[in-house]
């Protein structure tokens, strides 16, 4: 990893990163704890949730609390990790293949119930733990080791695919652009609801076509400046462009978050007030 700033250091676990040379997931970490540095939350209240896979293994190396869960099951441990101590700042990590493919039945219901958290996926685009099986992300045309002839299904879009469920933040960073990535988790983590990044990052041993540094750095371009993100279809526009991969925030919308509305049908249920008990069996009988 390049220089960190010494606050940045700080978040460190000491844990030394076991990524392969040249993963594009090195990027991701110093401008997550660079992130954290700016933000200033101290480690004892921040937790970081994952999945399975290369990309799940993130948590073992920042300072923070960590739960490395079970392969695609972040997002509902996460939930409710945040509903138990609301006061945590509550990071998701993971890959294209825990998020979307075992875990792809949790995000339209993280992104529908607006809970307050961020969740960074890694798109490789690959299985890298599992040494390159095709992924939900991989291009149709692409070569690995399960498909040496192309894929047989349609390629997944992240992004597009987080707006379509309603998730109230959605944007899209690149690995190797680490100060705007940054910058990027800082407005996610600072979102108050379900904020979703797609981070392109390239997997140095299974797959450098899909995600080639190169082919990204030529297509990428910024979300116009007068682009307004609180329209999800112009989101959905930008997200979908068929030639340009545009980078920065997306779509962004105010609305309650699942805590506020568990608070709300709390109190109404206070309300109303307590049952009996028989009563409640009564009507069963
Ligand atoms: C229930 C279950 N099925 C399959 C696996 C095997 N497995 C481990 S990681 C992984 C895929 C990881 O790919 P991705 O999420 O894209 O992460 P990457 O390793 O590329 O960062 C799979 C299929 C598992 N651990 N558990
Ligand atoms: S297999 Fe790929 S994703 Fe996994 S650590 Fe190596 S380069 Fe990174």
């Amino acid at each position: 990893m390049e220089k960190l700033q010494d606050s940045a250091c700080e978040y460190l676990s000491g844990v030394c990163p076991v990524w392969c040379p040249g993963c594009g997931y090195y990027g991701i970490l110093s401008s997550l704890i660079e992130a954290f540095a700016e933000l200033g939350v101290p480690s004892h209240e921040l937790a970081l949730v994952s999945g399975i896979g290369c990309a799940s293994r993130l948590p073992y190396f920042v300072k923070a609390y960590g739960f490395h869960g079970i392969h695609g099951r972040a997002l509902p441990i996460a939930q409710g990790v945040k509903l138990a101590n609301p006061k945590l700042t509550v990071v998701v990590v993971g890959g294209d293949g825990d998020g979307l493919a075992i875990g792809g039945g949790h995000l339209p219901h993280a992104a529908r119930n607006n809970v307050d958290f961020t969740y960074l996926l890694f798109n490789n685009a690959i299985y890298g733990m599992t040494k390159g099986q095709f992924s939900p992300t991989t291009m149709l045309s692409a070569v690995t080791k399960t498909s040496p002839f192309g894929l047989p299904g349609e390629t997944v879009n992240p992004a597009a695919l987080a707006i379509v469920y309603g998730a109230s933040f959605v944007a899209r960073g690149f690995s190797v652009k680490k100060e705007h990535l940054k910058n990027l988790i800082l407005e996610g983590i600072r979102h108050r609801g379900f904020s979703f990044i797609e981070i392109l990052a390239s997997c140095a041993s299974f797959n450098t076509t899909d995600m080639n540094v190169a082919r990204i750095i030529k297509a990428m371009a910024s979300v116009p400046s007068d682009h307004d993100p609180a329209k999800p279809l112009e989101a959905l526009r930008l997200a979908t462009h068929e030639e340009k991969i545009y980078l920065g925030v997306l779509h962004r919308a105010e609305r309650p978050t699942l805590e506020d509305r568990c608070s709300e049908i709390q109190r109404a249920a206070r309300a109303r007030g307590g049952g009996a008990y028989a009563d409640l069996v009564a009507q069963f009988a």
